[in-house]
């Protein structure tokens, strides 16, 4: 049935977007200390759909206090970790059941698929929390010989993992629930204590997570959201003296100076930067598997994905059906907002975004490059088309820089090696995929591709318990995994006489 309109809206989002604007400060909403506020817009119509706290340095202040007195006195630093865990549990509960309040407002903020924001921004999100809550329970040390004066039965050395502190958290608009949730989870899995700053352009479903885990159990002052941009809330967060750790996601330049601001102050870092990832497809792989897996790897979310595939290389002999087959694909497309089931294609996050993504294609086309697989979209809203871009030369903008939209490469290279040679060309190391039946190829390449994530007939599939980040300008530092809270912890050695 397709959206029939704002009636369709849970009353439970209606009610949150007519909140007054706030920030979620020791368990509560607290007003702008100085009025400053921001819109937050529809993309789907470019209309304004509510307004956010433009945090100033003092609210990022109050923010950070708070979330230090709470780690000091240990409110939940000191919970059993199994207490911590139920806690985190109940969280992914109450999420599960508000699934579609949390799925709409992040289409509506967002712009997305609302079958996307219910699968993966709060289905797999449900998932990530129930992983996270059992790492809580895992943290341990490690016990040593020591070959010390005495002899090794005079002494006992050990580690302990202790969590870091306050962690300051800053996300980005393309998952902001998920990706919230990747810096609040192993944060409050470790003990820490956490200030959240989601991006100025898709604040309100973060603030919607810190009031729920509240509900849920997490003591006030333990999860904290400041709302605004990165020159005044970004920057107050990555500088304040009590923040232990950064976690960061978004864009290359922003990561780089966060990471200054991480060494000035001697904090712990993770970034998680962008992509220009590669997929090589070779001559013996299934064309009719490549096909819908390039259009989920290359499309997913409108392309504003970090692992998204954007720039394919295809030996020869494929070539052909290969572009004909992702043609065909594309055109059959239809165009609505994210709340119409029926719509495949959705608008872009923000005018800027829009106008970002726009920019390439016209670079593109200036140039002489070939294009395919455009569709008609709405003047209303963000909309881009989607589109193959045939053969771009190296000079060409979106051959080297990260575009993160619905723009896919499409290059011929003459066998595997010019495709792999290709593909390594890049600062960018986040991601890549290999399409083969070849075992022996894809053993070989997959250990060759510089990236931090391959997958071999796949494209953008990630797991809790997969290791993810960047190799090269993608980023520093893994999340996920059984190993997610050493990013969050102290190792501390503790080496007793006796
Ligand atoms: O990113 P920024 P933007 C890429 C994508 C996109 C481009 C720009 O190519 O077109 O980045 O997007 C906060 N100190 N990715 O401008 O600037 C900011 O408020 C502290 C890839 O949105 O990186 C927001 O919360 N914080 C990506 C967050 O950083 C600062 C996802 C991300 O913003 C700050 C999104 C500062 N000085 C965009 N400046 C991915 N890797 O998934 C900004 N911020």
């Amino acid at each position: 049935m397709p959206y029939q309109g704002p009636h369709d809206i849970d009353p439970a989002v209606r009610a949150f977007l007519k909140r007054d604007p706030a920030l979620f400060i020791e368990g509560a909403w607290r007003a702008s200390s100085d009025g400053e506020q921001f819109a937050v817009f529809d993309p789907a119509t470019g209309k304004e759909l509510a307004k956010a706290v433009e945090a100033s340095e003092g609210d990022v202040d109050a923010a950070v206090q708070s979330a230090h007195q709470a780690f000091v006195d240990g409110r939940w630093r000191l919970l059993r970790p199994a207490d911590r865990e139920k806690v985190l549990l109940k969280l992914a509960d109450l999420l599960e059941n508000r699934a579609e309040a949390f799925a709409q407002l992040e289409t509506l903020e967002q712009g997305k698929s609302i079958h996307i924001a219910r699968m993966i921004e709060v289905g797999a999100s449900v998932d990530w929390i129930r992983y996270a809550a059992g790492l809580a329970t895992k943290l341990s040390g490690r016990t040593f010989d020591v070959s010390l004066p005495g002899g090794p039965s005079h002494w006992t050395a050990y580690t302990r993992r202790e969590p870091v502190g306050v962690v300051g958290g800053i996300a980005p608009w393309n998952f902001p629930l998920m990706i919230a949730l990747w810096k609040v989870l192993p944060a409050l899995a470790s003990g820490c204590s956490i200030v959240l700053k989601p991006s100025e352009v898709t604040p309100l479903t973060a603030l919607w997570l810190a009031e729920t885990a509240l509900e849920a159990g997490v003591p006030a002052g333990v999860f904290n959201v400041v709302t605004g941009g990165g020159a005044v809330a970004g920057r107050a967060l990555t500088s304040h003296r009590l923040v232990a750790k950064l976690s960061f996601t978004g864009s290359t330049a922003t990561g780089k100076a966060i990471g200054h601001a991480a060494i000035d102050g001697m904090k712990h870092f993770t970034l998680e930067l962008g992509g220009k990832n590669p997929a090589l497809v070779l001559k013996d792989a299934d064309v009719a598997k490549v096909i819908p897996g390039l259009m989920a790897g290359g499309f997913l979310n409108g392309g504003q994905v970090c692992a998204a595939a954007s720039r394919v290389f295809v030996e020869a002999p494929l070539y052909d059906d290969l572009v004909a087959g992702l043609e065909q694909a594309l055109l059959g497309l239809s165009v609505g907002s994210g709340l119409d089931p029926q719509a495949q294609v959705n608008p872009l996050v923000s005018a800027d975004h829009q106008a970002k993504v726009q920019a390439y294609v016209a670079d593109a086309r200036a140039q002489g490059v070939e294009l395919r697989g455009q569709i008609a979209v709405p003047d209303e809203g963000y909309f881009v088309s989607p589109a193959l871009v045939l053969n771009p030369s190296e000079e060409t903008k979106l051959t080297r820089e990260e575009v993160f939209g619905p723009i896919l490469n499409i290059t011929k290279v003459a066998d595997a090696e010019e495709g792999l040679a290709r593909a390594n060309d890049t600062r960018l190391g986040l991601a890549a995929s290999l399409w083969t039946q070849d075992i022996g190829a894809a053993m070989d390449l997959t250990r060759r591709i510089e990236a931090g994530t391959v997958w071999v007939n796949s494209h953008v599939f990630i797991d809790p318990n997969m290791p993810f980040g960047g190799f090269k300008e993608s980023g520093l530092g893994r999340d996920f995994g059984v190993n997610w809270l050493d990013g969050y912890t102290e190792e501390k050695s503790v080496c007793i006489a006796h």
